[in-house]
């Protein structure tokens, strides 16, 4: 098959017949959707021949592959991805002019697929475009989520969750596959039986679904690979259907459909505390049941040896989400594949590798062992096993230390649960953390144990982002310039941003580089504008802070600092025209369980509908909540941002990916020494960074001396009175008990010590208004940022997994 010439003329040509015959409707009264469908399905039909290529070579091919299991996939929007990954860009652009429609009007017109909850899900949609870009042979499977993330309103400034409905106008960037369906079946009991003189186990199911892959392509950046994205959606199967509507009952058939379909519905929005729900567990063995199996039916020949099955695959599991997968294998090699129980575990522990993306004890996802003996109970028996000979191995090398066995039990007793963190690590041939401090605080706490029985297991890998997507698209203008400076090359090669180094010091490079954060500014606007009605003043100081909302990431420490600049100007201490001027950007969606998460969201929103409307403040202040933060806006937001607030308490933040994407896109960062801010600052150098506030072994030294938040607001004047203006219903039109919650909570528990770093926060953001005065020096830091973390490439991670983990080749 060959693809359509990639000339304007050949563009316009498949557009039309996209429009013509898949639309069935004519240019002249094609809708907007109609545009942008057939738009997508010409872009396809141009990365389809070489995606078909790459299929067909991945199955002749004796390379190993990474599959990677993830639970979530935060892609963004895809057409401008996959124009600039197949060097369509130019050519569509006119193209569609040729044809009367600007191509921006085609861009805003995209639904993302909001496919995952915050940094995991888009570490790994960062992940997957650096695999297809580096030519790994490689699959990403997931979930087809009918409904994604939730759509965050506000009324009255607080968070309204609207279901997500990204399917509704169609989904052109997916191949439905019935014909690969796998069955993926739950419940039921287990029971021994003599196979030719060998007692085995096997599993009788009670209820099966039918997994349907969706295909998506993961296009390399311009190198003509296209790998895959595999997602899974739940059916019912016929037998289902069969059964039931042979009985005559019609409802009975429609809600058994319903009951199936239901377990691909909606992606859980919690994250950092898991649920335990029984439909969470149906989704994760769902999808890594059908990923296992479509793997081991489609890619390996029937005469394949097992026992080398670790030379042709691994399968990372981004989180505990996957984990399931690891009794799966055990049970299709032992009660499928008839391997006895030691070989298969052989084979099982090379096949799997743990990536641990937390430090929160209460992320860690545990299952009863009630729901796992219900929903799957050979599974249960298999980690029962698992665990009785890691136990003895245990014994074997520690004695009978009881403190020892009972902590390292994959199963604990009351409530009887299974530890899912430690399945996956005892399973795994490598665990890794994702940030150098986390990955050491992994070894040291989380698993401390692990890593004194099996340290080889334990490495780490830094995260990183893709600069296709969030550098070269969401900042194309940055993009020239660099290219400007450094020739072609570096968005696959981003070390070479070094080479900007010496252009910090050139006077016109850096009032380039400052033209291209005003245009970012002025770009920003235009959407939120168009978006919410919002306006940022051009000579104010983008200060911004967006991820989701949790009390660990401190969001409140940000409105402590903004209510403190307000009191200072309310209250005389300070004239508003000596303040900087300064435009607080927010975007944060909160888990809808997590009530003082949200609270703090109402917060926010009524902090800045005073400060924006109070004229003592002669418009030097304003603050910013877009509802609904996502991808397509952090494309916006990001560019435009002078200041990135990664203000953590040291110890909590696994690593965070928003840092490296403002510190790529020339943003100085304020935060703590905690998650990637570490690096980010080794790099930098402290002249270009605002370091402040407790280090982990602080953090944990005044954890253990018993912290007592009161005194911090006795020791800091400002700080109390800061606080007393929430608590006095300023913020609340007097109502004192709308936020009372907020500043009891602070006051007295605090566990995420905002009080304790306070005093260096205010401190910090002093030292950024000194360095912002100098408008020039600032820049010259910013082009430092952009020079020295070239590092953050998700390319670079990608090969950190391949040489420390996977060992697998990229094939050209
Ligand atoms: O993963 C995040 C961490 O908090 C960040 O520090 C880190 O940078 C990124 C990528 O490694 N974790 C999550 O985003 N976690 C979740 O989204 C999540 C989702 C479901 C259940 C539990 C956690």
């Amino acid at each position: 098959m060959s693809s359509p010439p990639a000339t304007v003329d050949g563009f316009v040509r498949e557009f039309l017949v996209n429009l013509n015959l898949e639309r069935g409707v004519a240019l002249s009264s094609a809708t907007e959707t109609d545009k942008y469908l057939a738009l997508a399905s010409t872009v396809r039909d141009y990365l389809v021949a070489r995606w078909l290529e790459d299929q067909r070579m991945q199955r002749a091919d004796q390379s190993k592959a990474v599959c990677y299991l993830s639970a979530e996939y935060l892609l963004g929007r895809q057409l401008d991805n996959n124009l600039l990954a197949s060097g369509l860009t130019e050519i569509a652009t006119e193209a569609l002019a040729a044809c009367g429609i600007d191509i921006d009007t085609m861009r805003a017109h995209e639904v993302e697929p909001g496919l995952g909850n915050g940094g995991l899900g888009r570490l790994a949609a960062c992940f997957i475009d650096s695999l297809a870009t580096l030519s790994v042979p490689s699959i990403g499977y997931g979930i087809r989520y009918e409904y994604g993330i939730f759509r965050q309103v506000f009324r009255d400034g607080q968070q309204v969750e609207k279901p997500d409905a990204w399917l509704a106008l169609g989904s052109p960037w997916e191949f439905r596959h019935p014909e690969a369906a796998q069955t993926v079946s739950f419940a039921g009991h287990t029971e021994t039986y003599d196979d030719d003189g060998v007692l085995r186990s096997r599993w009788v199911p009670a209820w099966s679904v039918r997994a349907v892959p969706y295909n998506y392509m993961v296009p390399g950046y311009q190198n003509g690979r296209v790998n895959t994205l595999r997602l899974w959606s739940a059916e019912a199967t016929k037998a289902f259907d069969l059964r039931t509507f042979n009985s005559g009952d019609y409802v009975e058939a429609v809600r058994a459909q319903t009951f199936a379909e239901n377990i691909s519905k909606v992606l859980y929005p919690e994250d950092s505390t898991p649920q335990g729900k029984e439909l969470r567990l149906q989704q994760q063995y769902f999808f890594v049941a059908a990923s296992i199996a479509d793997y081991m039916s489609k890619v390996l020949p029937d005469d394949f040896d097992l026992a080398t099955l670790p030379d042709r695959v691994i399968f990372q599991l981004n989180d505990t989400h996957p984990v399931i997968a690891v009794p799966e294998m055990m049970r299709v090699l032992v009660d499928e594949r008839k391997l006895d129980w030691d070989a298969a575990w052989a084979i099982t522990q090379k096949c799997f590798a743990y990536t641990c993306h937390t430090l929160l004890p209460e992320a860690l996802e545990v299952w009863s062992v009630d729901l796992l003996g219900r929903l799957l109970p050979r599974h249960l028996e298999i980690i029962y096993r698992i665990n009785d000979e890691f136990l003895l191995a245990v014994r074997e090398r520690f004695g009978d230390d009881e403190r020892r066995l009972r902590d390292m039990s994959i199963v604990s007793e009351n409530p009887a649960s299974v530890r899912m963190a430690y399945l996956a690590t005892v399973a795994g041939a490598k665990v890794n953390g994702v940030a150098e401090l986390h990955s050491q605080l992994l070894r040291e706490k989380v698993l401390h144990d692990f890593d004194e029985m099996m340290p080889e297991k334990f490495t780490n890998v830094t995260n990183g982002v893709t600069p296709r997507r969030f550098m070269r698209l969401a900042n194309p203008e940055l993009s020239d310039l660099i290219t400007a400076a450094l020739g072609t090359g570096w968005l696959t090669d981003l070390e070479r941003l070094r080479e900007l180094e010496s252009y910090a010091e050139d006077a016109d490079f850096r009032a380039a580089f400052a033209d291209v954060k005003a245009a970012n500014k002025r770009r920003l606007n235009e959407v939120l504008l168009a978006r919410d009605g919002f306006a940022i003043a051009d000579d104010h100081l983008l200060d911004v802070m967006v991820k989701r909302l949790h009390e660990y990431k401190r969001q409140m420490l940000k409105v402590l600092h903004i209510v403190t600049l307000y009191e200072r100007v309310v209250s005389g201490r300070v004239a508003a025209s000596d303040l900087q001027p300064r435009t607080f950007i927010f975007g944060a969606k909160a888990a809808p369980g997590y009530a003082m998460a949200k609270r703090v969201i109402h917060l926010i929103n009524a902090v800045g509908s005073v400060v924006n409307n109070d004229p003592r403040l002669e418009g030097r202040l304003k603050v910013v909540f877009p509802p609904n933060y996502n991808v397509t806006l952090a494309e916006r937001v990001i560019p435009a941002a002078d200041l990135s607030e990664q203000i953590s308490l040291a110890g909590k933040e696994a690593s965070g990916t928003g840092n490296m994407k403002f510190a790529l896109n020339g943003a100085l960062t304020i935060g703590t020494d905690d998650g990637a801010n570490v690096e980010i600052r080794e790099l930098v150098g402290d002249d270009n960074f605002f370091l402040f506030g407790m280090s982990e072994p602080e953090v944990e030294a005044l954890w253990a001396s018993g912290y007592r938040p009161g005194e911090f607001a006795q020791a800091d004047d400002e700080l109390r009175r800061s606080l007393d203006l929430i608590s006095s219903g300023a913020f609340s039109g007097g109502d004192r008990s709308t936020f009372e919650p907020i500043v009891s909570n602070l006051l007295y528990d605090d566990r995420f010590m905002v009080l304790a770093d306070y005093t260096a926060y205010i401190a910090a953001q002093e030292r950024v208004d000194a360095a912002y005065a100098d408008r020039d020096g600032w820049t010259r830091s910013a082009i430092l940022n952009v020079a020295r973390t070239g590092f953050f490439s998700s390319d670079r991670s990608i090969r950190d997994y391949i040489d420390r983990i996977w060992h697998a080749q990229p094939v050209r």
